[in-house]
């Protein structure tokens, strides 16, 4: 056995027999900013919120992975004792494998199922998805994810013969005939028509929101950083919040009253994470059209963990992918009740813009709502308007979608200084007056 094999000691607590049992294999790179140990921590994570036992985890150190079978040939064969030693009946591998490297494996590892850490993320997805479009997306990348690996060896057969538990829901439902290359093309089809159809439904409500000029925030960043927490926080809302990685597939949008009165949409979205497949970010598209169409994106970071500089560089990736990284937001370091003394100083220090808040406790969530606020108004013009008594609506308007700077009410009507998108300003055409009136109606300057 290898030194950086590490076996979990028995705790004495009883097997439990439904659950997959797992050893973890992860090549270390030696990447300085994503060090193999934390990789392989977070690996575990998935492993057990797709509800598997880890018993056991190695590592091979290579610059860069075996082509045919990722790790070395002989490392795999310690994998197959690792397997025998811990009566493990799942390997995880903490990358994604090429499916001739996963036909190759399953070969050497015949007695287990050998999941990718794509397989493993798509498995926690299916169990997650609640939404009609969610479960359309997360069919979708499971089945693009299948194809190229239908001719290999891990195609149903193994699978079958290894019983249910994680894994098994890939394709849940489907008799061995459609698994077939042709039909899962076909299927493929069909889940992007379905989904065509759901996004244009998105995209209408999407565009109703834009064309009555609402102000639209999406929370954005890794899994577990806290964006459902914070949305609950800023809205009252209560969106599900779980400690464990992709509690949030499906968005869900509500309404966010600033401080000044106005009133801006909030979106919550899936989180992101390191080597995140980039056939789920292309299947999740559509929901991810909340986050490119938002007028600003609140970065949410778990400020306690220690990977949380990682973590920020794996969302802008993603950011990029979906061509969001231009967008104007605000960085949000949360879980601020769980740092060391200091190490906010040390945060604040690196990223001299950001707002540091708990939406446990709710510690700096004004300011977070002011710097919404601030960042709401710019780009709006400014406007002195003329509303008559006959047009509340418009006054109401105004309070909902623009920054009130004053209000009066003078005889011939209410008197508002606002600053407002241009859809919202478009509104009060007609209405607008050169300079403040006295509350008689009389100018001011007196000319
Ligand atoms: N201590 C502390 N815990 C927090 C805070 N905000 C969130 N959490 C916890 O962090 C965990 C994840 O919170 P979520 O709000 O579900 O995180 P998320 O970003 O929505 O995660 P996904 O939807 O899974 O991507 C939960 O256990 C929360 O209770 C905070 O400010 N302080
Ligand atoms: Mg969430």
């Amino acid at each position: 056995m290898c030194a950086r094999d590490r076996i979990y000691p028995h705790t004495g607590e009883e097997r439990q027999e439904d659950r997959d049992r797992a050893v973890l294999v992860g090549v270390d790179r030696g990447r300085s900013d994503w060090p193999i140990e934390e990789s392989l921590a977070e690996l575990e994570r998935l492993a057990e919120t797709a509800g598997a036992e880890v018993v056991a985890m190695t590592t091979q150190r290579l610059d860069r992975p075996n082509p045919r079978t990722f790790i070395g040939k002989g490392k795999a064969e310690q994998v197959g004792h690792l397997v025998e030693q811990t009566e493990a009946n799942l390997v995880l591998f903490d990358d994604e494998l090429t499916p001739s490297q996963q036909a190759n494996i399953d070969g050497l590892l015949p007695e287990v199922k050998v999941l990718d850490r794509t397989a493993l993320i798509l498995d926690i997805f299916a169990q997650h998805a609640t939404s009609r479009e969610g479960k359309l997306q997360v069919e979708l990348a499971q089945q693009e994810y299948l194809l190229p690996r239908l001719r290999g060896l891990w195609a149903h057969l193994k699978r079958e013969r290894l019983g249910g538990g994680v894994g098994a829901r890939f394709g849940a439902g489907e008799s061995q005939l459609e698994s077939d290359r042709r039909l899962t093309r076909k299927r493929i089809s069909e889940l992007k028509a379905d989904l065509r159809k759901v996004d244009k439904e998105r995209g209408l409500q999407r565009k109703a929101r834009a064309r009555a000029g609402v102000y639209r925030v999406a929370l954005v960043g890794y899994t577990n950083a806290g964006k459902s927490t914070l949305l609950n926080r800023l809205t009252g809302a209560s969106v599900l919040v779980y400690d464990m990685l992709f509690a949030t597939l499906d968005s869900t949008t509500r309404k966010l009253t600033l401080p000044e009165g106005r009133e801006v949409t909030i979106t919550d979205t899936v989180g992101f994470i390191n080597k995140l497949p980039h056939g789920l970010v292309e299947a999740f598209k559509s929901t991810l059209d909340e986050v490119n169409e938002a007028d600003l994106l609140l970065f949410v970071t778990d400020a306690a963990d220690t990977q949380r500089e990682a973590q920020m560089q794996a969302v802008r990736e993603v950011l990029q992918e979906i061509g969001a990284h231009a967008k104007p937001g605000i960085e949000v370091f949360n879980k601020a009740d769980r740092l060391q003394p200091g190490e906010s100083e040390l945060i604040v220090r690196r990223h001299p813009k950001a707002v540091l808040v708990s939406a446990l406790t709710g510690d700096g969530i004004e300011e977070l709502l002011s710097r919404i606020a601030e960042e709401a108004a710019r780009g709006a013009t400014a406007l002195t308007v003329l509303v008559p008594y006959t047009r509340g609506d418009l006054v109401k308007l105004a309070h909902e979608r623009a920054q009130i700077i004053s209000e009066r009410h003078i005889e011939a009507g209410t008197q508002l200084v606002l600053r407002a998108p241009a859809e919202v300003a478009h509104e009060f055409d007609g209405l607008e007056i050169e300079a403040e009136l006295d509350p008689d109606g009389s100018n001011p300057t007196g000319e």
